[in-house]
């Protein structure tokens, strides 16, 4: 999978390149590229903002920059996937976008090619958006109601949370199935050694041996937590 991010911050994007996503990349699993927005510019202060039609608070990013970068990352002159046939998807982050869930990043781990544009400050021009749909499917995309300064850290969740579910990412799939929200329930509690720790003695029915009452225990757990935390999963 190719991922493409652009950004005015692109060094946010160091820690991505190590922990398990830079082990896809070395694999060649992965082949994810920042980009700094302001490479795509062309006056003196590199400017990548300006003054809202209209008036109000803030400023808007223009959309001069935005379009070089997609020309170049997604238009006909691109050195990398859209050759082989499928369009890429590209990915916005908004307060005002689709809520991101556990199904989106598997739908998203499918793609050939993901391109993420990091806005901030009062949000992108509207014609950008409008233009990245000639181009390809585009998607603004939510992480849930709050508001944050700029994309950057919407987008590392984002490729983190699609990067580990490409085949050959995380070592063991089981683990991958067994998580939260795979199967629509909060995860169960885990327990290692010691048996007994600080007067805590693990749940007996872990130690009996009984793989029938375990995963019947372990389900029962799933269900008592989810109605507690998160009764809006289970339609209650
Ligand atoms: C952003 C302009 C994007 O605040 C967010 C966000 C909240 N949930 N998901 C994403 O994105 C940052 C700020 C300003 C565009």
């Amino acid at each position: 999978m190719r991922v493409d991010v652009v950004s005015i911050f692109p060094s946010y994007f160091d820690g991505l390149a190590l922990s398990l996503l830079g082990k896809a990349r070395d694999a060649g699993i992965l082949d994810l590229r920042v980009h700094d927005l302001r490479d795509w510019t062309h006056d003196r202060h590199r400017t990548v903002d300006d003054t809202p039609y209209g008036g109000g608070a803030g400023m808007v990013m223009k959309p001069e920059p935005w379009g070089l970068a997609l020309d170049e990352l997604v238009g006909v002159s691109a050195d990398a996937p859209a050759v082989t046939g499928e369009r890429p998807t590209i990915i916005f982050p908004s307060p005002a976008g689709e809520l991101f869930t556990q199904r989106t990043a598997r739908e998203l781990a499918m793609r050939e090619h993901l391109v993420f544009g990091c806005g901030r400050y009062e949000g992108i021009d509207e014609r950008v958006f409008e233009y990245a749909a000639e181009l390809g499917e585009v998607r603004l995309i939510s992480l849930g109601d709050y508001v944050l300064n700029g994309g950057e850290v919407a987008v590392m969740a984002m490729v983190e949370a699609i990067g580990r579910l490409i085949p050959g990412v995380v070592g063991n799939p089981e683990s991958l199935v067994e998580e939260s929200h795979e199967d629509g329930l909060l995860e169960y509690p885990s327990y290692t050694k010691p048996s007994v720790w600080r007067d805590r003695a693990v749940p007996d029915v872990l130690l009996s041996g009984n793989h029938g009452a375990i995963a019947a225990w372990r389900r029962e757990q799933q269900l008592e937590r989810t109605r507690a935390r998160r009764p809006d999963l289970l339609g209650e």
